[in-house]
């Protein structure tokens, strides 16, 4: 029987709402959901990936238990048994932190691992706990910490209200949005230029964003704290500022700005005085908002970035402004859930052992795993749990982390597909499908431009030999976190009977009857069966000034200048010394590509087909200093690895900077990933280093770091009479032979 179901895409932020046909078992269609009052029927041509990954024959079903290089399918009781022993065994002989735990960015947009995931995850409780947010929004999560109170308080851009959207290393309109849920933000752009504003993007590359944009800047790659200061400077000598009643540390953020005139970031930055001069006023004149992230994030100075970007808004009353940055008021309270599951957030109560960088949220810089597992004494990694991650591809210097997995005595993956990372596992738990379970986007609506609330059951319950995510979880905590003895195993068991029957919608009902659009409101209050009701979504309206009520720091004030952030300002100062620095060399950025989602949807033939996508992106200037035309072949090389890359040549990037998009490099053996592996592309964290980061905060910097490129083929004849040209070869590879033949034509981003 053909019926359609109603639900939001759990691949990115945007939260589209979907519509999928199904006849039974089989999923007939993904459309847009036209009555979700959200998205309004928009989606991206990766939505209809969730049918493909639904019915992909290389996503895992039951758990996998490797001997050597062959995989057997076991049974789930075998497999949690296993897994507990081995985990347990290593635990009581080398202590809790021998077993480390690394969470990928699916874990947020999944319910069950938001909820009883991590109650086995941090009740492990070990220090060697990694994520991806050491790779992503660890600065404007540790800014919110700091300024605000507390780190899930993260203000977003008011898109739909603003008449100035300064985009500061972001690009929505292919990521579509990040610490800014908002889907169709094409639409929402346009909207801004419509209603007479202005959209202005600062990024080293002239991305789609910019393309629709009324004005974009290139930037040198890790200088935007600079430019922010700069703006400051600007603001604070012009008089301009407008800051609230809640704001403290003016007087001081007004001297540090003083030392960064337009005149003095100019040479570091690329970005000429009147452009910042006319960037202030515009900002601080407007209804507007300045928003950073990925780019401003994940470089060198990514920390002292992500906290000048909130108090620019600050200063200029921006913040809590319609317009400008505001806070969500979601329907769960992520502060309440947190508690629930133990997610404390703090900074630098710890730091990891081997270098000495800075804990936060109870996690490690994912820079330093590899180096905490090769590195043998006390404390060191023995046991891995990878859950809904694929560092290998995922972070920086990822290669020496495949080296170095092997070395551990025993790693278990929560996951659903054999993969660059999952190889090397003892064990692999894959949940179910995400369309055969419960959702309820609990991290995303919190950062929504819109205060919106959706729930969605599963498609069909789940087949009796599949588990959920969260059911494996709880299976594992009750083998793994219980207290020992008859008594502990009697109550171990009542507990897991307890959570099994319950299931997260247990949790997410108690969190909507608590939460702000909950009890308190009468009969109209959100409960999961409200939301049952109510298949496509309830709008809770516009975004609403919150202050000072949503402040959590101890005087109820926002700090401006956080001692944290105060003691990075002399590495900012030195900066200012190293005018042009790299200028002769090449600087290595990423890329975010519309049908990829970092490392895990190429298995989709409908998402990789086409001319290769893995491509460097190069300056017509830097391409003729090295003889390199279009397609030729090239080694990209930093002191931490090299790949080999076919060029696509493009005044689009900025001269002195090179780009290559992320989550490719699935060419290595002993995966079960039929479509990725046929075009496999090369890894950009085979190139990224462990050693280049944001010391402050321990954040990986993605972008900045100096790479050479140098030509290995051609792939055009010569001209006639010239000797004869090299091989052509163009696919994307580490390894040189692989790729041959490969079509070189360089080809731009794709089209939605
Ligand atoms: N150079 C460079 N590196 C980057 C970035 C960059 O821009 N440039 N971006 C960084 C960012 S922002 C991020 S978020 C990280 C992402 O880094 P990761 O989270 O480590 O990697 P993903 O590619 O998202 O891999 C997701 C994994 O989860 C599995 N998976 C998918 N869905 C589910 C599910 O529902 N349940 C379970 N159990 N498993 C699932 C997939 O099979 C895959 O193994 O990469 C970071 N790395
Ligand atoms: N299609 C697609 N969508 C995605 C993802 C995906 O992989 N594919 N990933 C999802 C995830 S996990 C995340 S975190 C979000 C990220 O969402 P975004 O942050 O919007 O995405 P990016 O494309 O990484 O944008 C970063 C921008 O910063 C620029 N940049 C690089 N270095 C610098 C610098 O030093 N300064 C400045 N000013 N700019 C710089 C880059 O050129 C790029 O345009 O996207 C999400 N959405
Ligand atoms: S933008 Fe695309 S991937 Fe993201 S939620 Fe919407 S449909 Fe899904
Ligand atoms: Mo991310």
């Amino acid at each position: 029987m053909r019926e359609t179901h109603y639900r939001s895409c759990t691949l990115c932020e945007a939260t589209c709402g979907v519509a999928v046909d199904v006849d039974g078992d089989q999923v007939v269609a993904i459309r847009g959901d036209d009555a979700d009052p959200f998205s309004q029927g928009y989606i991206c041509p990766k939505a209809t990936a969730l049918a493909d990954l639904h019915d992909d024959p290389d996503r895992l079903r039951r758990p996998m238990v490797r001997e050597g290089t062959t995989w057997r399918e076991v049974g789930w009781d075998e497999a949690f048994d296993l897994v507990a022993r081995r985990l347990d065994a290593i635990r009581r002989a080398h202590g809790k932190d021998a077993i480390a735990v690394y969470q990928g960015n699916p874990t947020a947009h999944n319910l069950g691992l938001l909820t009883y995931g991590q109650l086995l995850l941090r009740k492990l409780g070990t220090r060697n706990t990694f994520s991806a947010t050491s790779v992503d929004q660890l600065p404007h999560m540790l800014a919110a910490h700091l300024m605000f109170g507390d780190g899930v308080l993260m203000p977003v851009p008011d898109v739909d209200r603003t008449d100035y959207f300064l985009c500061i290393g972001g690009n929505p309109l292919v990521s579509n949005g990040s610490i800014m849920t908002a889907p169709d933000m094409r639409a929402r752009l346009k909207a801004i230029r419509a209603r007479g504003g202005k959209v202005v993007v600062v990024d080293p590359r002239r991305t789609e964003t910019a393309e629709q944009g009324d004005r974009h800047l290139f930037i040198r790659p890790g200088t935007d704290a600079l430019l922010l200061l700069s703006m400051l400077h600007v603001v604070f000598a012009e008089r301009l500022e407008r800051p609230s009643m809640h704001l403290r540390g003016l007087d001081a953020l007004r001297a540090i700005a003083a030392d960064f005139a337009p005149e003095a970031t100019a040479p570091v930055t690329g970005i000429e005085p009147d452009d910042v001069r006319a960037l202030a006023r515009e900002l601080a004149g407007s209804s507007g908002v300045a928003y950073g992230r990925m780019g401003v994030c994940t470089q060198e100075h990514g920390g002292a970035a992500a906290w000048l970007i909130y108090a620019v808004n600050a200063v200029c009353g921006r913040l809590d402004a319609p317009g400008g940055m505001m806070w969500t008021t979601p329907a769960v309270d992520l502060r309440v859930l947190a508690k629930l599951i133990g997610y404390d957030l703090g900074f630098d109560r710890y730091r990891s052992r081997v270098r000495g960088l800075p804990e936060f949220g109870g996690e490690l810089p994912v820079v330093t795993m590899a180096e905490e597992i090769e590195t043998p004494g006390a404390g060191q990694i023995r046991a891995l749990v990878t859950c809904a991650g694929n560092p290998v591809l995922s972070s920086p210097n990822g290669a020496r982390l495949d080296r170095a997995l092997p070395g551990l005595d025993f790693m278990v993956s929560i996951d659903m597909y054999l993969n660059e990372t999952t190889r090397h596992a003892h064990v692999i738990l894959p949940g179910t499908s995400p369309l055969a379970r419960a959702h309820y986007d609990v991290a995303l609506a919190s950062f929504s431009v819109r205060n919106v609330a959706k729930y969605a059951p599963p498609l069909w319950p789940r087949a009796a030999d599949e588990r959920h995510d969260w059911e494996i979880a709880v299976e594992l905590w009750s083998r793994l976190c219980l207290p020992g003895g008859a008594a502990g195993r009697l109550a171990g068991r009542a507990a897991r009977a307890a959570l099994l029957r319950l299931g997260p919608e247990a949790v997410l009902d108690v969190a909507l009857r608590t939460g702000a659009h909950g009890l308190r409101k009468g009969k109209d209050g959100l409960s999961v069966a409200k939301l049952r009701a109510a298949p496509h979504g309830v709008d809770l309206g516009p975004l609403e000034p919150r202050l000072p009520g949503v402040l959590v720091t101890k005087d109820r004030q926002i700090d401006l200048v956080p001692p944290v952030f105060a003691s990075d300002v002399p590495r900012l100062r030195a900066r200012l010394a190293e005018a042009g620095r790299a200028r002769d060399g090449l600087v290595l950025i990423g890329r975010r590509q519309l049908r990829s989602n970092n490392s895990w949807c190429h298995n989709s033939h409908r998402l990789v087909k086409g001319k290769p996508r893995c491509t460097l992106l190069v300056h017509p200037r830097d391409a003729a200093a090295r003889g390199l035309v279009d397609g030729d072949l090239v080694t990209l090389a930093s002191k931490a690895g090299r790949v080999r890359v076919p060029v696509e040549i493009s005044d689009e990037i900025m001269p002195g900077v090179v780009s290559l998009p992320h989550g490719w490099g699935h060419d290595k053996p002993g995966t079960r990933l039929a479509v990725a592996s046929a075009t496999p592309g090369a890894s950009v964290n085979d190139v990224t280093s462990e050693d280049f980061f944001d010391p402050l905060t321990g954040t990986g910097a993605l972008s900045g770091l100096t790479v050479t490129v140098e030509r290995v083929a051609t792939v055009r004849p010569e001209p006639p009479g010239a000797a004869a040209s090299t091989t052509p070869s163009a696919a994307a590879s580490t390894t040189p032979a692989a790729g041959a033949g490969a079509s070189a034509t360089a080809h731009r981003a794709e089209e939605p």
